[in-house]
């Protein structure tokens, strides 16, 4: 949890409200790893949200996801996804649950919950806010917990995730850029 927190506190040029500071709260244990990645996007939140909200739809911004196919629930918290992964990364499925969907203050969290990988336990959290100053733009903050690995360390980890986490948020900022131009 420690470390959750100065993970969101260094990456953030302002305080997050604590509404949306407490989704950051991961209780990390001795054997698990969290961080905490954050994006800026020169679009406004609604437009980010329209993209980060569908969660039958990964593939529409992580280019790591081949295809995406619901395979229970309604929609709403406790749907079920399965990914297929692009060749070339050490998984090929991944079944996820939607924990979190929150429209009125922007948040959406997902677990892992089977698969062919070794991200284990895999639980992020993803909030988004105006930019201070109202210039219209959009601060994304995604944070996670994991397992670490057997025969991995916490830092090896961190960064194998941290890289896709920012892979993904770079490529979200594109598309809801495109979406809002
Ligand atoms: O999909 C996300 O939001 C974030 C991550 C870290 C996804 C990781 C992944 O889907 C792979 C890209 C396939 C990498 C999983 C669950 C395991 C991996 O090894």
């Amino acid at each position: 949890q420690f470390q959750m927190v100065t993970a969101v506190e260094r990456c953030t040029a302002h305080a997050l409200p604590e509404a949306v500071a407490r989704h950051h709260e991961h209780a990390a244990g001795p054997k698990q790893c969290c961080s905490a990645v954050v994006q800026a996007v020169v679009a406004p939140v609604g437009a980010v949200w329209s993209v980060v909200r569908r969660f039958d739809e990964p593939q529409a911004y992580k280019h790591f996801v081949k295809s995406c196919r619901v395979v229970g629930g309604n929609g709403g918290v406790g749907t079920l996804r399965e990914v297929r992964v692009v060749s070339g990364l050490p998984a090929a499925t991944s079944t996820e649950r939607l924990e979190v969907l929150d429209d009125e203050h922007h948040v959406l969290s997902f677990r892992v919950v089977g698969g062919d990988h070794r991200l284990a336990n895999y639980r992020s959290v993803t909030t988004l806010h105006p930019t201070a100053g109202g210039g219209g733009g959009t601060e994304v903050v995604e944070s996670y917990v994991v397992d670490v690995p057997p025969g991995n360390t916490r830092e090896d980890t961190r960064v194998f995730v941290d890289t896709i986490v920012k892979c993904n948020l770079q490529s979200l900022a594109r598309t809801a850029e495109a979406l809002h131009r």
